[in-house]
């Protein structure tokens, strides 16, 4: 079994960096806080002995040979975390990882396979979009340069706010194709809380849509301008918002629909907003069902335009078609669930993943532990310890079983 003990202390440890007195965390991709937690893991990774190799996004691996030198068995997640986060989305499966891999260490066991714990740059795409990107480009989903080149919204490249950390390293991106891949997560939903299960066995991710709006309308006095003389571009950023709604009501499947950023400018009391930038956030299990969602918003879009004279335009910032895992790895993750005499459901993830990128290069699946409520991306998320160390301790079983195929 797992060192307890080590594995919660940590995830204090790691909890009270970027911490923002609510038991939350904000911690964006490769800002300072980030590099500070990078640097409590890959200090944590040198004191458990294992090699360790940071890439050219940032992405963390720690080492630990196996007894032959065949395809690795990876385990991990991320450290970034979206603003004023919870202090386990992510963090539960990166230190999960190690703990697995310390605890063989603590046996004097070794497995066949090397293990491999790993921490990924910008799965949260809170600061840099698209989101996962250090997995998606350790998966050869997007070119290294290009997404070093992405941009915040202050103009800053990710690759200068990696130097500016220290987490622009040398390794080649996907230099290390893994035997296999699994990754312990909170659910960041309501299925295992509502129904008491302590173990999800991952067997699907929905797709990802995000897309910018921005709405070019006609500043103008909000109190001389008569209605109809008016190109509101606040007024069509409330519409879409409004249409969003609509849209996951009427989509199949187990669609979803968000407006998670909006900025009216001049954003003053008294002008009618010339201009409004605006993300829409799309998921669903059915692909096609996700493609219709977004033609129906670009359609929408259109008409809008027209109605209130005045200029949309979009640009996708991701696009990530659902993922169904890898059948034999789920069965690993309930046989180990069963061993430990947990209850185990299968299950979807309606959160994007480390995972989703990486099913992409070997078998993959997941393990969830139940979120209370089903609150994430919010200082209240929590998991209960018990959960916590069952869900590890799976994990530690899963990977250990893997690397000895
Ligand atoms: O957006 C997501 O689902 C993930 O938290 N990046
Ligand atoms: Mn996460
Ligand atoms: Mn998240």
């Amino acid at each position: 079994m797992i060192n307890a003990e080590r594995l919660l202390g940590r995830i204090d440890t790691l909890g009270g960096i970027g911490a923002t007195g609510d038991g939350g965390v904000h911690r964006l991709a490769a800002s300072a806080a980030d590099g500070q937690a990078r640097d409590l893991f890959v200090g944590w990774l040198r004191d458990a002995g294992l090699e360790i190799a940071i890439d050219q996004i940032g992405n963390i691996f720690g080492i630990y040979s196996g007894r032959d030198d065949a395809g690795a068995v990876m385990s991990g997640s991320h450290l970034d975390s979206v603003a004023n986060g919870g202090r386990l989305d992510g963090a539960l499966g990166v230190l999960a990882a190690l703990e697995a891999i310390e605890t063989l260490r603590d046996h004097g066991r070794t497995t066949r396979r090397p293990l491999i714990a790993a921490a990924f740059t910008n799965e949260e795409g809170a600061r840099f979009q698209p989101d996962m990107m250090g997995s998606l480009v350790h998966a050869g989903g997007l070119g290294v340069e290009a997404a070093l080149g992405t941009l915040d919204a202050d103009g800053t490249p990710l690759g200068e706010a990696l130097e500016r950390i220290g987490y622009r390293g040398p390794k080649a991106c996907g230099s290390i194709a893994p035997h296999a891949f699994v990754e312990l997560h909170i659910e960041q939903g309501p299925v295992l809380d509502a129904t008491g299960g302590s173990i999800g066995a991952v067997e699907n991710l929905q797709g990802i849509s995000w897309t910018e709006i921005t709405i070019e309308g006609v500043a103008n006095h909000a109190g001389t301008t008569p209605m109809h003389m008016r190109h509101d571009a606040g007024y069509c950023a409330g519409a879409l918002t409004t249409f969003v709604r609509r849209l996951a009501g009427e989509q199949p499947g187990s669609q979803v629909a968000t407006v998670g950023t909006l900025q009216l400018m001049p954003d003053v009391i008294n002008v009618v907003p010339g201009q409004a930038r605006m993300t829409v956030d799309l998921r669903n299990t059915d692909d096609d069902a996700l493609m219709d969602a977004e033609e129906k918003l670009k359609a929408y879009c259109r008409e809008l335009a027209e109605l209130e004279s005045v200029t949309i335009s979009t640009r996708p910032l991701a696009r990530f078609a659902p993922v169904v895992f890898d059948a034999s790895i789920v069965d690993a993750v309930e046989r180990a669930a069963e061993k430990l005499s947990l209850p185990c459901q299968r299950m979807t993830s309606g959160a994007g993943h480390d995972a989703q990128m990486m099913a992409r290069l070997c078998p993959t699946a997941m393990v969830f532990v139940p979120s209370v409520d089903g609150i994430s991306h919010n200082p209240e998320e929590h998991t209960e310890p018990e959960h916590l160390i069952a869900g590890a301790n799976v994990l530690f079983h899963t990977v250990a079983e893997l690397a000895e195929d």
